[in-house]
């Protein structure tokens, strides 16, 4: 097996590892070591989903492991809070003041005023945010715990009033669709390894639909682009049931089986005529009738949604909705049937035994990733008294950026950063802590786009004092004087408690294999129908009417829930652009945004406008522009083009400010408000004007 460490000639040495970022991919590498340096970087030639390539981001990433700017020592802020001028001290010396300031913060105030800010800048279930790294020492000191509300979580617990899960197909199964609905994902860009089974199941035949408000990369190789109004999906999958309704498609057998709630939810459906669900969605009536008659004929069809569509105020509802739009064709029966939103919890390893609840000695409180601001500025239940940041880059990442610095910049808040670089968030640190980057240390990955499982092992020394995230913690346990063994569980110890779930998904995969082999597949079938046996929610049925949805104050029935700011006709007054702030090709949120040589392809922020919203405002192609609204402003280069529809602008995530001169980047303009379902954010759903800059 290519996968396995080989030598192959005197020296060379092939490590396996995977890909840490946060994408759907979780791509599984090899890195190649020659005398102890890595001299090369690749796909893994014989993974089924890896295929080979990494990504325009990840090619270069040994570069980044030596890039000149890397953090190699502790720091010491020796400046004003937000100055970003530190001193270079020692380990002992760091450990020894993180565990002074956090014992001071518990004496007086408690366990609950620390929070441990853990981001997705590693995925990974030994040093990264699937296994909570920290959370043991974390849950011994009963601090607040981390609610990772930034990314997908509106979309699962949308999905999962439906359909008992938020797990859906095999997105590999997409492959076996005949109509493929590409929901407001950016295929060739966030998940492009995905593309090469839509593109695979293109050339067979299948029609793929686009459906996004912008002409993404993803929607030009599709057979069809569907340009409707930011969150307004759920009206058009309602629109297109609407037809399939009238031509007598639904699936009647499927429905009496299968399904909880088919009346109420046929009514709801007839209140979608395609006049009104084109009037809804900005769309002209015939493509909304088109694409409901190729629905109502065509299985399978297959659907894939990934996290820009549910960024709105309606975007759980939106989840929802659409998980149940295969219920009413029956598409879940079929290979290549149903939707792919989230792979994530097909692998059945123990996170539990990872995360060690249990070690609460009480109940604590949840603070929310995305109302950092708000927190840190109001909270005072007890106040957050430290923040430990890692993974993590919330003064870039983070809607309410100015309430984000404001909070970031209080004296009285001890901040902790561990990073690989000096990032916007390191400039508000009181220490600073050069982490492991992944050939440096060991790790276990999943993937949300798929269902294999990779081990990365440590292929080079860390280079100057970078120390892993597991490595950090038991040093920190240690000075803090805390005793219980769990605490300095070694990684390899970590990664065997995972894998000895005896979880059916785990049967034959233990962490020999893994190393030998690099990666597997979990132990599910290909073709995999994920609810031959049925549902897993309370009815055992698909689930148009939840009890569960209306326990927690939601419609028992699927619907539209309308966007806020974008559907708000009155701040469309102020601000009638919605501005979509997607996923940029050339960097991974923040990440990678302080490469020279991804840089240089990405350019500096832009935003682009449908010509007759420049026009309308006597702006021209190429100038500089402030972006805006009440929350607050950027500056971005203007693009003017027909990829967006008019009402709509768009720029991209990640940009950092301080290598911006310190100007505030779009996260000021978006607001720290949750979406409907888990807290979720809401970058998308967003109303600003766009004006020459002064
Ligand atoms: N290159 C690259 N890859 C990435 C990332 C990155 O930053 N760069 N980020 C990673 C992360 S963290 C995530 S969560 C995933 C996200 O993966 P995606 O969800 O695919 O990425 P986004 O760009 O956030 O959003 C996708 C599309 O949603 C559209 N959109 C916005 N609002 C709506 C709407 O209301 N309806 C519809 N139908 N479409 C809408 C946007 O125009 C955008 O083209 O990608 C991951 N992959
Ligand atoms: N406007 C707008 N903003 C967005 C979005 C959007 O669509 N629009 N998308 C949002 C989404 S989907 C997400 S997921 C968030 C992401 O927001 P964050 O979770 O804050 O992720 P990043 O901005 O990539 O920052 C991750 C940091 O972790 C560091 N890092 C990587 N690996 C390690 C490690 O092993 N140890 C330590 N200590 N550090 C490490 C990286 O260097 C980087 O600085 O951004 C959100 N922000
Ligand atoms: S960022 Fe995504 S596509 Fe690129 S190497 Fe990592 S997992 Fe693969
Ligand atoms: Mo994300």
């Amino acid at each position: 097996m290519s996968g396995a460490p080989a030598s192959t000639r005197s020296g060379l040495k092939i490590v396996p590892g995977a890909c840490p970022l946060d994408c759907p991919d979780g791509c599984s590498w090899q890195v190649q070591v020659e005398n102890g340096t890595a001299v090369g970087l690749r796909g893994t030639p014989d993974h089924p989903y890896t295929r080979g390539a990494l990504c325009v981001k990840v090619n270069q990433y040994l570069e980044h492991t030596r890039a000149p700017d890397r953090l190699l020592h502790p720091l010491r802020r020796t400046g004003r809070k937000g100055e970003g001028r530190f001193v270079r001290i020692s380990w002992d010396d760091a450990l020894d003041e993180i565990a002074r300031r956090l014992s001071e913060v518990i004496d007086r105030y408690g366990g609950e005023a620390i929070w441990p800010y853990q981001g997705t800048g590693n995925l990974g279930y030994v040093q990264g945010l699937q296994g909570r790294a920290g959370s043991r020492l974390w849950n011994t000191l009963g601090a607040s715990r981390h609610d990772m509300t930034i990314c997908s979580i509106a979309g699962l617990v949308g999905t999962e009033y439906t359909l008992g899960t938020s797990r859906g197909m095999d997105p590999e199964d997409l492959r076996h669709s005949r109509l493929i609905l590409l929901w407001g994902t950016n295929t060739l860009t966030t998940s492009h390894h995905l593309w090469k089974v839509v593109a695979e199941a293109q050339r067979s035949g299948a029609h793929v639909v686009a459906i996004d408000p912008v002409l993404t990369r993803t929607a030009r190789l599709a057979d069809e682009h569907v340009p409707l109004r930011p969150g307004t999906d759920a009206a058009l999958a309602l629109g297109l049931l609407h037809v399939v309704v009238s031509l007598g498609a639904e699936d009647r057998a499927y429905l009496a089986k299968h399904t909880l709630g088919w009346p109420e939810f046929r009514t709801r459906i007839e209140e979608f005529t395609p006049e009104r669900t084109a009037r809804i969605c900005g769309l002209p009536m015939e493509s909304v009738v088109r694409l409901g008659e190729r629905l109502a004929v065509t299985r399978p069809t297959g659907m894939k949604a990934a996290q820009g569509i549910q960024r709105h105020a309606g975007g759980g509802m939106a989840l929802r909705t659409l998980a149940a739009l295969p219920g009413v064709t029956g598409d879940w029966k079929y290979p290549g049937g149903g939707i792919a939103y989230s792979t994530d919890g097909y692998f059945g390893g123990d996170r539990e035994a990872l995360y060690r609840d249990d070690l609460l000695p009480h109940p604590v409180r949840s603070l929310s990733m995305t109302r950092l601001g708000e927190a840190l500025t109001t909270v005072d239940d007890p106040p957050v008294k430290a923040l430990f940041v890692y993974g993590a880059n919330p003064a870039a990442a983070v809607g309410g950026q100015g309430a984000v610095r404001a909070g970031l910049l209080r004296e009285d808040l001890f901040t902790v950063v561990m990073d690989h670089f000096h990032t916007d968030t390191v400039d508000y640190a009181d220490i600073v802590l050069p982490a492991t980057m992944q050939p440096e240390h060991a790790d276990l990955h999943d993937g949300y786009g798929h269902l294999y499982i990779a081990w990365n092992e440590p292929a080079v020394e860390p280079p100057g004092a970078c120390l892993s995230t597991t490595e950090t913690f038991r040093r920190l346990a240690a000075r803090l004087g805390l005793k219980d063994p769990c605490l300095y569980a070694s990684d390899e110890e970590l990664a065997r408690e995972l894998l000895s779930s005896g979880h059916p998904s785990l049967d034959g995969i233990d962490l020999d294999r893994l190393r030998r082999e690099g990666w597997a597949r979990l132990n599910y079938p290909s073709p995999f129908l994920p609810f031959a046996e049925g549902f897993p929610t309370p009815s055992g049925k698909l689930e148009f009417v939840s009890a569960t949805a209306a326990a927690d104050g939601h419609d028992p029935l699927c619907g539209y829930t309308p966007p806020r700011e974008a559907a708000d006709e009155e701040l469309a007054r102020r601000f009638p652009l919605v501005l979509i702030s997607s996923a940029s090709h050339f960097f991974l949120n923040t990440t990678f945004a302080n490469k020279e040589s991804l840089i240089r392809r990405a350019g500096g922020p832009t935003v682009e406008l449908h010509p007759d919203d420049a026009a309308a405002r006597g702006l021209t192609e190429g100038q500089e522009v402030r972006v805006f609204n009440n929350r607050g402003a950027f500056t971005a280069e203007l693009r003017v083009g027909r990829s967006v529809r008019p009402g709509v602008a768009r720029t991209t995530k990640g940009h950092w400010s301080r290598l911006m001169g310190g100007a505030p980047g779009v996260n000021a303009t978006v607001a720290e408000r949750d979406a409907d379902m888990g807290g979720g954010a809401v970058y998308h759903d967003n109303r600003v004007e766009v004006c020459t800059a002064e």
